[in-house]
């Protein structure tokens, strides 16, 4: 059998179990923490700020030299990841500003040179290894700081306005060759100054004529030092090296609705989702998603074998915002109870048909399907079409409380559950199904 074209390339040997194995602690986690956090917090209106104003270096400086968190605290944003129920956090170590947390020799722009004196990413990686959360790295690709960064004439999230000429006296004296080298030095000091890193996520690629992919950045070489350096670590699929059977390691969908997930059943997969609109803290931003949205995506990421990425800002100061923290003790309410139809758990066996108004998860090794009620019935009994011999045992997720056959009501191949009228004190309830 002749492969063809592309899908023969690959950069390693490792085989297709192999890689599942080594993503096991991942796909098992299902839930993490993204930590959007640089001088963008201090304008605090979107991370994109000095590209959306047109910020200059110069313009841009004041944040560097006002940059002072004086709560910073990563003992504290590690107690309520747990808390939330995740398993793994994944920090900006530098964002397409081009600004390091953490102390590199390639830069002076960096944490260590601010009023914060010191290197935040050793303190991130420490607290949060502390209360056994994995920790990844988040890196830009992109760096409008560096003097070597070619400006892009068109980009996906700001389409030229200007003449090419006009862009070309821009780059003059820029050079990629020099600032790939510099990308590859500062990863290579992230994966070796700071003990085992459990994942990267390079962003971002966006190829094309006046895009930047695999060969802007070194992908294929940059890999390779990233595998030998870590040959645990999990990394994202921005590197632009889709065309390598054995690239990178799990897809990225974006601030996708739910429904949308449903496109990425069978394929390895995480969604990333802020709170409101912005990843960077957005004081004056008020479209913050509900907590049942939160949940809904949460659920619904599990339900099509996928993980949420689910993302904080911290303020100038270092700190969760109020409206943060107030998402994640209502998350972490729910999973203190109901973690069980999360971790470990996948898409449900196709002979099992989510019935109206409910959602399904599925942990294969304890052979327990989970019915998320997303619309509770006020009927005292749900029917559950097709279940009638499949099922063991019927009970409530967060008390173990019994469910009851209603087996008058049980005709044919439905299962009817008896339910009590009054919705019990989660916006989700989830029913556990013990199967045979
Ligand atoms: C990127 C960043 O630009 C953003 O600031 C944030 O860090 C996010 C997690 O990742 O955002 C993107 C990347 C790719 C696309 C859109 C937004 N895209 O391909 O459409």
């Amino acid at each position: 059998l002749a492969l063809t074209g592309s899908a023969q390339k690959r950069l390693g040997n490792e085989t297709a179990a192999e890689k599942t194995k080594r993503m096991e602690w991942w796909t098992d986690a299902r839930f993490g923490m993204f930590i959007h956090w640089g001088l963008y917090a201090l304008p605090a209106r979107h991370e994109w700020v000095r590209n959306y104003e047109h910020i200059t270096n110069e313009n841009y400086q004041k944040y560097f030299d006002q940059f002072n968190p004086d709560l910073f605290n990563p003992k504290q944003w590690a107690k309520e990841a747990k808390a939330a129920g995740m398993k793994y956090a994944v920090l900006t170590t530098k964002h397409h500003e081009g600004f390091t947390l953490f102390d590199s020799k390639y830069t002076d722009y960096k944490a260590t040179n601010t009023q914060a004196k010191r290197d935040l990413v050793r303190e991130f990686v420490d607290a949060f290894r502390a209360e056994g959360i994995k920790v990844g790295f988040y890196y830009s690709l992109i760096d409008w700081h560096h003097p070597d960064f070619t400006i892009d004439n068109v980009h996906p999230l700001r389409p030229a306005k200007d003449s090419e000429e006009a862009y070309a006296a821009l780059n003059k004296g820029r050079d990629m060759a020099k600032y790939r080298k510099y990308l590859y030095n500062q990863v290579t000091e992230l994966l070796t100054k700071y003990g085992k890193i459990d994942i990267l996520w390079a962003d971002f690629s966006y190829p094309g004529k006046y895009g930047k992919g695999k060969d802007d950045w070194g992908s294929v070489e940059l890999l390779k030092q990233i595998r030998k350096l870590q040959p645990g670590i999990i990394v994202d699929n921005r590197l632009d090296l889709n065309d390598y059977e054995d690239g990178t390691d799990f897809e990225t969908p974006e601030q996708v609705g739910p429904k949308e997930l449903e496109k990425y059943r069978g394929k390895v997969w995480e969604t990333c989702q802020t709170f409101s609109g912005s990843w960077g803290y957005h004081r004056d931003e008020n479209t913050w998603k509900s907590n049942r949205k939160l949940l809904d995506l949460l659920i619904t990421s599990v339900a099509n074998g996928g993980n949420l990425l689910l993302n904080v800002g911290p303020t100038a100061r270092g700190e969760f915002d109020y409206r943060a923290e107030t998402a994640l003790d209502s998350l972490g309410i729910w999973m203190h109870a109901n973690s069980k139809s999360i971790y470990h758990c996948t898409f449900a066996p196709s002979d099992f048909k989510a019935a109206e108004g409910t959602r399904l998860t599925y942990n294969k090794d304890t052979k327990r399907l989970y019915v998320h009620l997303f619309e509770y019935p006020n009927t005292g009994n749900i029917a559950l079409e097709g279940y009638k011999d499949k099922v063991k045992y019927a009970q409530f997720l967060h008390d173990n409380s019994e469910l009851q056959v209603d087996a008058e009501k049980s005709k044919g191949n439905s299962l009817v559950l008896k339910l009590p009228k009054k919705k019990p004190n989660f916006e989700i309830p989830v029913i556990e199904l013990i199967l045979n």
